[in-house]
């Protein structure tokens, strides 16, 4: 399937959606040292280390310490944190590899996502197909299809779309000027959407966000799947 599909309430009866309260998330990782990207809206490569539990409680606060005139430049970003590889306790709380099939994808690569609400990912394709489920919170995704990608105008520092930004509608963002077709949506607690590979997409979280994304991967380059 090359077309992205929300499945609407599909974790609901995943556990991690009751179990991974704060106190339990802050129990299991606790200082554990994570790579946080410090410039949201600056370099990828910008990451600074620290403890879990100091990035957490910051991030639900809403990083106070940070002035709001530089917070959309430095708000930092977990991204695709290795909880299951470093935590196996949280193994079977998501379940997002069930929805592939392994002879397609025999591989597959899962990694959370924790952000503080306005932490956004730039616009990007993945390397093979993608559930992202949301296990708190609320995200927006705007999806380019694969046909326009030569039509998306990648521009790092100004890519505020959606909700709560500076008002400016979603036609009318830089990035997607010459975008015929993007596709957005927003997914609640509960809800999945598969991006399929070579779908361009960018991500903001409308609030404190916890997802999961789980990629499923053809390792054998000789098959033709898509
Ligand atoms: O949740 C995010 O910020 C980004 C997720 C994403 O882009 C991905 O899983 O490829």
């Amino acid at each position: 399937m090359n077309k992205p599909v929300v499945f609407t309430n599909v974790a609901n009866s995943w556990s991690a959606l009751s179990k991974w309260t704060d106190d339990y998330i802050l129990r299991v990782i606790g200082d554990h040292k994570v790579d946080v990207n410090m410039c949201t809206f600056g370099k990828m490569s910008d990451i600074t280390k620290m403890s879990f539990a100091e990035y957490y409680r910051n991030s639900l606060a809403q990083w106070p310490d940070i002035k709001p005139e530089t917070l959309n430049q430095n708000l930092p970003y977990l991204r695709n944190f290795d909880c299951f590889g470093e935590f196996p306790a949280f193994g079977d709380d998501v379940r997002s590899q069930e929805l592939f099939k392994p002879d397609i994808h025999n591989m597959i690569v899962r990694g959370a996502f924790i952000g503080a609400k306005n932490t956004a990912t730039h616009f990007h394709k993945d390397t093979g197909d993608n559930v992202v489920a949301v296990i708190r919170g609320k995200k927006l995704v705007v999806l380019v299809p694969p046909a326009e990608e030569s039509n998306l105008t990648r521009d790092p520092l100004n890519i505020s779309v959606g909700e709560n930004d500076s008002g400016a509608p979603l036609e009318s963002h830089p990035s997607l000027a010459r975008v015929n077709n993007a596709f957005v949506t927003t997914l609640d607690v509960g809800d999945a959407l598969f991006i399929p590979i070579g779908w361009n997409h960018y991500v903001k979280n409308l609030d404190f966000t916890v997802s999961v994304s789980c990629w499923g991967k053809d390792i054998n380059p000789d098959k033709q799947h898509y």
